[in-house]
Parts: structure tokens; C-alpha cells; sequence
């Protein structure tokens, strides 16, 4: 009667592996880790829609909305005939009004054609109106910046609005180095406009989207809750490099590497325009995005930063100093068990999800044990049983061995049992009908029968 649950089929390079396993011990915390939606290809950007959906743009050209819930995802806008992709390049960043729904804005990065003879084409930064009223779909295209050059690597794109809704939009220098410092070119930049397109008038330059310069390739960006804003920056073979975001800075590609710490460098870092970053990495590991995690249930992570790696396969765990000028704590987490990872978010639960850029793509759900406690969301009753609400399946939370295992629905019906329950083994719900039932369970070597409320 037990069910295990294979969660995961993970192909890393061409020796592929399995992975049949549902949780991680992260430090002292239990971690559940199943797939919230297989259906996406090649993800780039994740955004939480309130605590009901993930919004997920995919390269190819769709943007979708997956029900936390059910998983289900719906298509609401189909780009592929619009977007063109080449390597790295498609749709990119993506980034929802912060008063989403009231206004019902949705921002997107993608790049089009036609090539021009060198290989190179354009990007563009759209508006979009979700028109929720029978079958959600994004409607009114309203284009806010184009022309920006475009190729197959190097094009950012992560988009970001600072607390004053103005939104940052990270661009690449498409392997022209020279741009990086151009004031006048929008490549190798941190853009930061108003949501109708227009320059804020308190930008740097008067009259320029430019609000960074400097940049290579940044595809992370989250806000700190002391409101600094950290980015990361792909480097070329060495440094990678994690940056504090402040107006006007110069962060030096392509004149510096990471920090001033070089003959090559001496005479831009003697000049004093630059801004080092605050951690760099060498060898490279490809950082993706980030977000500031907070949840003092899990230890580990708590207010930490987290940031994805795409090369480097891991979660890296970061403490930050209270002036955000150094890294003083790191450490790594599910070191190549998922494969390459995009992008990063956090759901209403404190559940963490992660875009992955593996084999079938999938995105991932990481629940820490105390983030979903019977005990917070229904008050009260003894917390038994994990995940709750749960869809497919569910164990103990204490991992003991059960004698036996009864679901009655509430006219107290028995409507599912097991029998002889193993530590750690999953029991099948799949079959029962959404709703509330009550599990009363007799543990191996404990007289009293336990009771818990289970929602489906
Ligand atoms: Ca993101
Ligand atoms: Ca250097």
C-alpha cells in the first residue's frame, strides 16, 4: 500500500542520472522538493501573481501563469512569432506592476529581427494590459524603449521596479566592449524609466534612460530590505561579480575585472570613477538572479541572499554585512543535483522556487518543513502531517512508522486507509476528491490514536 514518490528524473551532460528523492536536509531543516510545473521550455524569468500564481516567461516566446495549487499552466500571451532567438537571446525578463492586479501592467524584454548582415538584431522593452476577463491574456502592446542592439549573448535582461515604481531593465553589451562606457549607447547599462516609457527627471543624465554604466551582462537584480539594491554581473572567463546598484556608479567593465587587483587595472582604478563590487567570483559560475530570503522557520536561509547559478549548478547562500559593503558568511547548496539554475523566488509560504535550465526544465518547489504548519494555517491541532494542503500525497511530518491509517471525510466515512506505514513513506490522496478530511493515525508503539485535519 505505500507510495513512493518519484519526483525527479534529472539528465546532467551525457551520463544522466536519476534522482528519485523528495526532500534535502539543509543544515538541521528538512526541505520538500517537488516540481510545480514541467510544461515549461527553457525558463528565463519567475514572478509570484499574489499567492496564487507564478507567472514564467519562456525564451521561445510565451508568457504563462502556473496555479500554485494545481500546477496548471495557461498560455496568456504567445510571442514565438514575434521573438527572435538566437543562443541566449528570446524573451527574457519579465516584471509585473507592483500594484498588480489594481494595475494590471506586465512588463517584457524580447528581442526581434531582422538580423542585419554582421548577426546582429534588436531588443525591446513592451508594456502589456492583462485582460482577466474570461481567458486571461496579456492585450495592448504598448512598446516603451526599442532598438537596442541585440545578439546572440550577452542581452541581459532582468527587469526590476525600485520602491518609487520606476523600473530598472539590465541590458548587455552583445560582446561590443566599447559600449559599456558609451553614454550615449543603452547597451551594457542599468535603464531605469517611468511605466509610460518616459525619463524620470531625476536620473542621473537629464534627458538619458542610463542610470548605470559599465555592465557586461547582468541577469540577477533583487531589492534589500534596507533598501539597497544588489545585482549580479556574468563575467568573461573570471569574475563574476555581485554589485551594489547606486545611481550614476560606473562598475568598470570592460577597463576592470572584478576588484582592482591587477597591473592591467592600475591606471582606471587610480582615476576613481569605478565601483568594485562587493564579492567576486573566480572561476566564474555563471550568477543568475536573486532575492533576499526571510524566514526565521529555516535557519539556513534566513536573511540570507540567494542566489541561482546557471554553470556553478547551486544554490549560493549569502550573509551580507549591515553596510552591504562585504559577503561575510557563504555557503552552497544542492551542488549539482538539479542541473543549471535561472532564475529565483519566493512564494507566499516561504517556499522557494526555482526556474531550472537542465534537461526537461522543470520548476522547482523547495518547501521547508516549517514553512506550511498545520498549527499556523488552522490553529490548534496537532501538526501531524506534511505537506497540508497537500495534492498528490502526504507523510508524517516526525517520520514515524504507523500501525495504521484512516481519511474519513466529514461525515466521519472512511473513504481511504493504510496499513503497516513505514518512517518516511508517502501516502497516496491522488484518488480522493479536493476537500477536508479528518487522518487518524495509530503509530508503531503508541496506544492513542492521532488526529489531524488534512486539506486536499
Ligand atoms: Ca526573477
Ligand atoms: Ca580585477
Amino acid at each position: 500500500m505505500e507510495f513512493k514518490k518519484l519526483l525527479f528524473i534529472v539528465s546532467l551532460g551525457l551520463a544522466p542520472m536519476v534522482h528519485s528523492q523528495a526532500t534535502q536536509l539543509i543544515g538541521t531543516t528538512t526541505v520538500y522538493i517537488d516540481t510545480l510545473s514541467n510544461e515549461v521550455n527553457i525558463p528565463w524569468e519567475i514572478q509570484l501573481e499574489g499567492d496564487t500564481h507564478l507567472w514564467v516567461t519562456e525564451r521561445d516566446g510565451l508568457v504563462s501563469r502556473i496555479d500554485l495549487s494545481t500546477g496548471v499552466k495557461d498560455t496568456v500571451l504567445d510571442l514565438t512569432a514575434d521573438v527572435h532567438t538566437v543562443g541566449e537571446s528570446g524573451l527574457l525578463g519579465m516584471a509585473l506592476h507592483p500594484d498588480f492586479p489594481v494595475i494590471a501592467e506586465v512588463f517584457l524584454v524580447y528581442t526581434y529581427g531582422p538580423e542585419d548582415g554582421q548577426g546582429y538584431f534588436r531588443e525591446r522593452l513592451v508594456k502589456y494590459t492583462y485582460d482577466n476577463s474570461s481567458d486571461p491574456t496579456l492585450i495592448d502592446p504598448d512598446t516603451l524603449i526599442e532598438d537596442i542592439l541585440a545578439w546572440g549573448n550577452h542581452n541581459g535582461s532582468r527587469l526590476h521596479f525600485l520602491p518609487d515604481k520606476t523600473l530598472l531593465m539590465s541590458t548587455g553589451e552583445c560582446s561590443q566592449q566599447q559600449l559599456s562606457q558609451d553614454a550615449n549607447s543603452l547597451s551594457g547599462k542599468y535603464l531605469r524609466l517611468n511605466t509610460d516609457g518616459t525619463i524620470p527627471t531625476d536620473n542621473p543624465t537629464p534627458g538619458s534612460y542610463v542610470y548605470t554604466m559599465g555592465h557586461r551582462n547582468s541577469q540577477g537584480i533583487c531589492s534589500l530590505p534596507n533598501g539597497k539594491v544588489i545585482i549580479t554581473e556574468h563575467g568573461p572567463s573570471t569574475d563574476d561579480e555581485l554589485q551594489v546598484l547606486e545611481a550614476g556608479n560606473n562598475y568598470g567593465w570592460p577597463l576592470i575585472h572584478g576588484f582592482c587587483d591587477e597591473n592591467f587595472e592600475n591606471a582606471p582604478c587610480a582615476t576613481g570613477l569605478y565601483t568594485e563590487p562587493i564579492r567576486a567570483w573566480t572561476p566564474t559560475i555563471a550568477t543568475s538572479d536573486l532575492v533576499y530570503y526571510q524566514n526565521p522557520a529555516f535557519p539556513e536561509w534566513n536573511n540570507r541572499l540567494l542566489m541561482v547559478t546557471l554553470n556553478g549548478q547551486r544554490v549560493v547562500a549569502m550573509q551580507l554585512n549591515t553596510q552591504t559593503t562585504a559577503v561575510t558568511d557563504e555557503d552552497q547548496y544542492l551542488q549539482g543535483l538539479f542541473g543549471r539554475l535561472r532564475d529565483i523566488a519566493i512564494g507566499p509560504n516561504k517556499e522557494i522556487y526555482i526556474a531550472t535550465n537542465s534537461g526537461t526544465h522543470p520548476i522547482l518547489r523547495l518547501t521547508p518543513s516549517n514553512a506550511l504548519s498545520v498549527q499556523e494555517q488552522y490553529g490548534g491541532e496537532t501538526e501531524l502531517i506534511y505537506p497540508n494542503p497537500a495534492e498528490s500525497s502526504f507523510q508524517f511530518l516526525n517520520k514515524s512508522a504507523a500501525e495504521h491509517v484512516s481519511i474519513l471525510d466529514l461525515n466521519g466515512k472512511t473513504v481511504l486507509e493504510y496499513k503497516n506505514v513505514e518512517s518516511g513513506d508517502h501516502m497516496d490522496i491522488l484518488k480522493l476528491p479536493t476537500g477536508t478530511y479528518s487522518v487518524e493515525v495509530k503509530f508503531v508503539g503508541n496506544d492513542q490514536i492521532q488526529r489531524s485535519r488534512l486539506i486536499k
